[in-house]
């Protein structure tokens, strides 16, 4: 078998990025288009979120990681948010460690039994296998949170694509509300 070399990555806790070398995807408002239950704006090219994931292979030996960075702001009411997976496979665990700004992580079984919990700098959420995950940025600045996955986890979006989560995350008078999805 091949034994990979030991290594070390920063990871700055402010801005979530990572020194050397991540694999960087970004998600603009446009990659996010349908996601949101108002969408009156036209989505532009604006950065939505980026994730920097360290390198290692995609194996069920390896333990993925990686920093999402998400921005503040609302979309009709709808606090910014990632798009949302299950895993492909789908009973892989996961485990987020908020490190600045914050947010609620919605989670949601097939059957849409849903969990919500809260995201701050220093708590690490267990999301179990079986539950489909999406953070929410609830607050004024970036969302940053590190991850850490079985590597052979991968990314079933299409379920969330199609119907989303039974609830949503909409700006109320005195702060957050978890409502019902309509669309759901
Ligand atoms: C991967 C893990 C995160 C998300 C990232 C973006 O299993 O849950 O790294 O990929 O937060 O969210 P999404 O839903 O667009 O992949
Ligand atoms: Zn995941």
């Amino acid at each position: 078998a091949d034994v990979m070399v030991p290594f070390a990555v920063h990871v700055d806790f402010q801005s979530g990025a990572l020194t050397p070398d991540p694999v960087i995807l970004r998600r603009s408002h446009a990659d996010l288009a349908g996601y949101f239950v108002n969408e009156s704006d036209a989505p532009g090219e604006d950065e939505m979120y980026a994730v920097h994931e360290i390198r290692v292979p995609a194996t069920n030996n390896n333990l993925l990681s990686s920093t999402t960075v998400l921005q503040p702001g609302t979309v009709g009411g709808e606090y910014f948010m990632t798009k949302g997976h299950f895993h492909a496979t789908r009973d892989r665990a996961e485990i987020y460690l908020t490190l600045s700004g914050q947010g609620l992580l919605v989670m949601a079984l097939e059957d849409g039994t849903t969990q919500t919990k809260e995201m701050r700098p220093g708590i690490v959420n267990y999301v179990p296998g079986h539950w489909a995950h999406r953070s929410v940025n609830t607050g004024d600045v970036p969302l940053v949170f590190y991850a850490v996955y079985i590597g052979d986890a991968g990314y079933d979006y299409a379920t969330i694509a199609d119907q989303g989560f039974p609830v949503i995350v909409v700006e109320g008078e005195d702060g957050p509300e978890v409502v019902p999805n309509p669309r759901y």
